[in-house]
C-alpha cells in the first residue's frame, strides 16, 4: 500500500497520533482522506505496537465537514449503487480506544467524526455544529443520532435545524466534550491520556469500551448483562489476577494483555 497523503501518521510510546492533513481544504473529509484513515485504523487495530489512538486536525480546523466539491456532481443513484461514505462507519468499529483531539472547527462530517471517536477532548477555540442543513441536505454520518444521545434532543435539534455552531466550553457543558484544554496544550493533553490508557491491560481496555458503547445499542436490563457476562470474563486473564494481587501486594502491576 502506497503512503498516505492526507493524513499524517506517528507512533510513538504505543500510541498512534493521527493528524487530518488536508490544509488547502480545511480538513474537509473527501473519501481519499476517509480511505486514508479508516485503512490506518484498521492497521492500529492489527498493530501490537498500538494500544490507543489520537485523532487531531490543526490549529484552526479539526474537520470543516465532507468535501462539498466533491459532493456537489454526486448523484441519488450513484450514493445508492455505491453505498456512498459507508466506509466512514470503519472509524467508529474501531476497537483500540480513539481520542479525538479537536481544535477550531468540528462541523458536519469533522463533528460526526469527532463523535465516532471514544473521548473527545476540545481546545477552547474549538467550534462544532452540523450545518448541513445551509446547504439543502441533512447529517449523514451521526450528526442526528450520536449528538442526540450527547447533548440531548432540543439543543440538538436546534443545531441540526439551525446550523448554529457551539462552543467549546457549552460542548463541555452538554457532555459533548469531556474537557475543554488550552489550544496550545490539546494535542499534548491528548497523548496524556493516551499514554494512561496504554499502560493498563489492552483486553480490559477494549472490553470496557466495548461494554460503554452496548450502553447505546440496547435495553438496560441487557447491557447490565453484557457488562456483567463481560465481567466474569475478566477472570479469565492472567491480568485480572495480577492487578488484583499488585493492589494487595503494594506493587505496580506488570500487564501481559494476556
Ligand atoms: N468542503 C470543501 N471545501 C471547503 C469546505 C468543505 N466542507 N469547507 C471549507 N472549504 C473551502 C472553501 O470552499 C474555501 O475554498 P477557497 O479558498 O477555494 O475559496 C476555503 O475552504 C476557505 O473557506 P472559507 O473562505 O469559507 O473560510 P472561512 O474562514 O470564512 O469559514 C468555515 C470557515 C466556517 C469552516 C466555512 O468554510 C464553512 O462553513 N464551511 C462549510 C462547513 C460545512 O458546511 N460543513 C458540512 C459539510 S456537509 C457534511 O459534512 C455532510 C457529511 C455527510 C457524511 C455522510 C457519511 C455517510
Amino acid at each position: 500500500s502506497t503512503a498516505p497523503e492526507m493524513i499524517k501518521v506517528e507512533k510513538k510510546d504505543k500510541i498512534c497520533l493521527i493528524t487530518l492533513n488536508r490544509p488547502k481544504a480545511m480538513n474537509s473529509l473527501c473519501s481519499q482522506l476517509i480511505t486514508e484513515l479508516s485503512a490506518e485504523l484498521k492497521q492500529c487495530d492489527e498493530d501490537p505496537e498500538v494500544r490507543a489512538i489520537v485523532i487531531t486536525g490543526s490549529k484552526k480546523f479539526f474537520a470543516a465537514g465532507a468535501d462539498i466539491k466533491e459532493m456537489e456532481e454526486r448523484t441519488y443513484q450513484e450514493n445508492f449503487a455505491q453505498n456512498y461514505l459507508t466506509n466512514w462507519f470503519n472509524v467508529a468499529a474501531t476497537r483500540k480506544p480513539t481520542i479525538a483531539a479537536v481544535n477550531g472547527y468540528a462541523l458536519g462530517g469533522g463533528c460526526e467524526l469527532a463523535m465516532m471517536c471514544d473521548i473527545i477532548l476540545a481546545g477552547d477555540k474549538a467550534q462544532f455544529g452540523q450545518p448541513e442543513i445551509k446547504l439543502g441536505t441533512i447529517p449523514g454520518a451521526g450528526g442526528t443520532q450520536r449528538l442526540v444521545k450527547a447533548i440531548g434532543k432540543s439543543r440538538a435539534m436546534e443545531l441540526v435545524l439551525t446550523g448554529d455552531f457551539m462552543g467549546a466550553q457549552e460542548a463541555q457543558q452538554r457532555g459533548l466534550v469531556s474537557r475543554v484544554v488550552a489550544e496550545d496544550n490539546l494535542v499534548e493533553e491528548a497523548m496524556n491520556v493516551a499514554k494512561k490508557i496504554a499502560g493498563y491491560s489492552l483486553p480490559m481496555v477494549m472490553m470496557a469500551k466495548e461494554c460503554v458503547n452496548q450502553s447505546f445499542e440496547t435495553t438496560l436490563a441487557t447491557g447490565l448483562l453484557y457488562e456483567r457476562r463481560m465481567f466474569h470474563s475478566t477472570f479469565a486473564y492472567f491480568d485480572r489476577r495480577e492487578g488484583m494481587s499488585s493492589f494487595l501486594n503494594k506493587k505496580k502491576p506488570e500487564f501481559k494483555d494476556s
